[in-house]
């Protein structure tokens, strides 16, 4: 038998041989003997070495000799477990600091009872959290509210900060934008004549809040430059003091036949330490945190006639096979959960936990923690934003150039726009709470969606911007959209230097 074959029987059963042992069982000339008595003595020991040294085979005590060659020894590697002693991680040597930010969690706060009074406050509260964002531009200083600019004409440079209420193409190709102030309502025409306008006209939504800077003619504000809120250019994110590891994923679909428990099950194999080359195994013992992007389950009656894409069509058990699939992940581990579209709880946002009742097996997990949609967790101090990402959906559709194949861009448009769902009325429901969860008050460190299906990791003025893609391929519902995915690929950020690695499971 060649060495490499010796090698690959005893790497079958997970553990490795010393060379000078790999010499003396060749030298014996019966393979699976040596491979039979340890499995027996495994059995016996309660554990085995991780590498087979000479010492180890004598511990076995076998008789090596030529007589025994060739007798013959049926067994199965299925039907032996070895166990060994617990391996240790070097995230282990460290405390999980980890942190959910409860008052941004609505969870059990929901106030809404979503009528026009309630809109009118949550449209407010955007509107003052915003426009106190571009105020504090430097080429902001001095916006008039709407009342008064009604009633300016002249040459004069004019500021205004207004909400998007309405969007129209003039018979010459420029932008007519109606905008909104708690005091008026005014058009503001963005010309196509240049290039950089056009641009940038193409990147404005419905509801957003924008600075315009330009002057009065006609009655009408003719822009001469538009603000997005943005987040600053010199925004340095944070980076935790120790060698930690965050991985990013979201979108499993338990219970889909699409779901795809092979590349499931090699994250799992990895993230134990048990899969990869050196620097692949090097980076799963760094890892301390996983976050999941909603989307857990495929749910049920979500689109029509998704019961023909359903393997388990009972939620109770989508939910069962979803915790037995994270229970694999590592207790020393914290996992933090948000809920998204085909997750069991209301559909609008800001979406609550997914409750207790539905998803009963996650919370008896110690280390899963379940939390909102959208949610802020800081991880040994890097700041992260998850959000599921439903609002990609309006936000491809309505600007130009983007598409679900580059997701990290529609999310940098939202960045821009300091807001995750701006657009009110489309595929994205709403609930008008208090205030607006879905605002990104605070740059954060790490951005995080999924729900498109396809990843992708770039920076952004300093902040990491990343989609998890998912665990599941093609359904027919999506080939009919014509929405291909990427599944089996995994953002991971080593939380000191917030570099990231993709790494991949799926084969083929
Ligand atoms: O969404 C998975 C992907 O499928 C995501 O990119 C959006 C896309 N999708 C979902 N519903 C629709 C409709 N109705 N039209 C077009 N594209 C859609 P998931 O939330 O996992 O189903
Ligand atoms: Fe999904
Ligand atoms: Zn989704």
């Amino acid at each position: 038998m060649e060495d490499t074959e010796i090698l690959s029987r005893f790497l079958n059963l997970n553990v490795n041989l010393h060379p000078d042992a790999l010499t003396e069982i060749k030298r014996s000339g019966n393979v699976e003997e040596f491979l039979s008595c340890l499995i027996s003595n495994a059995r016996k020991d309660g554990e085995c070495p991780l590498v087979i040294t000479p010492q180890y085979l004598q511990h076995l005590s076998i008789n090596i000799s030529r007589e025994n060659a060739g007798a013959s020894i049926t067994f199965s590697d299925k039907e032996i477990e070895i166990k060994r002693p617990k391996k240790r991680f070097l995230s282990q040597e460290y405390d999980s600091k980890f942190n959910i930010d409860g008052a941004k969690d609505i969870t059990g706060k929901s106030c809404s009872s979503g009528n026009l009074e309630d809109f009118v406050h949550y449209f407010n509260s955007r509107f003052e959290k915003l426009s106190r964002i571009l105020r504090n531009r430097e080429d902001l200083q001095g916006v008039l509210p709407l009342d008064i600019i009604e009633r300016i004409d002249g040459n004069d440079e004019i500021k205004i900060i207004g909400m998007v209420n309405g969007i129209r193409t003039s018979k010459k190709g420029n932008l007519l934008l109606e905008m909104e102030d708690p005091t008026g309502v005014n058009t503001v025409l963005v010309t196509s004549a240049n290039d950089r306008m056009k641009e940038l006209s193409r990147e404005i939504i419905m509801d957003e809040i924008l600075g315009v800077k330009g002057r009065k003619w006609n009655g009408i504000i003719i822009a001469d430059e538009v603000y997005f809120p943005d987040i600053p250019r010199m925004h340095r994110p944070n980076q935790s003091q120790e060698p930690l590891a965050l991985a990013l994923i979201s979108d499993i679909h338990a219970g889909s036949r699409e779901f795809l428990e092979g590349d499931f099950n090699r994250f799992i194999k990895w993230i134990k330490g048990d899969l990869g080359n050196q620097r692949q195994k090097d980076l799963a013992q760094k890892v301390k945190y996983v976050m999941i992007g909603g989307d857990l389950v495929d749910g049920v009656g979500i689109y029509p006639d998704q019961i023909d894409d359903l393997v388990i069509s009972d939620i109770y058990e989508q939910y069962g096979m979803v915790a037995r699939l994270i229970q694999e992940i590592p207790d020393h581990i914290e996992i933090v959960v948000i809920p998204g579209n085909h997750d069991a709880v209301r559909i609008a946002e800001p979406q609550p936990a997914i409750p207790e009742e539905f998803a009963e097996p996650l919370y008896k997990i110690d280390n899963v923690h379940m939390t909102s949609n959208p949610a802020r967790v800081n991880f040994s101090g890097v700041n992260l934003l998850s959000y599921h990402g439903k609002s990609l959906d309006d936000v491809i559709s309505s600007i130009p150039g983007l598409s679900y194949s580059e997701p990290v861009k529609a999310m940098t448009s939202l960045l821009k726009k300091r807001h995750l769902s701006p657009i009110f009325g489309n595929k994205t429901p709403l609930s008008p709470e208090g205030e607006d969860y879905l605002l990104i008050e605070d740059p954060p460190d790490i951005l995080h969606f999924g729900h498109v299906h396809t990843v992708g990791v770039e920076k952004y003025r300093g902040t990491t911007v990343v989609n998890s893609g998912t665990f599941q391929s093609q359904t027919d519902f999506q080939k009919k959209v014509n929405l291909n995915p990427d599944p089996g690929k995994i953002p991971i950020i080593e939380l000191d230097s917030l570099r990231s690695t993709l790494m991949t499971f799926h084969m083929g």
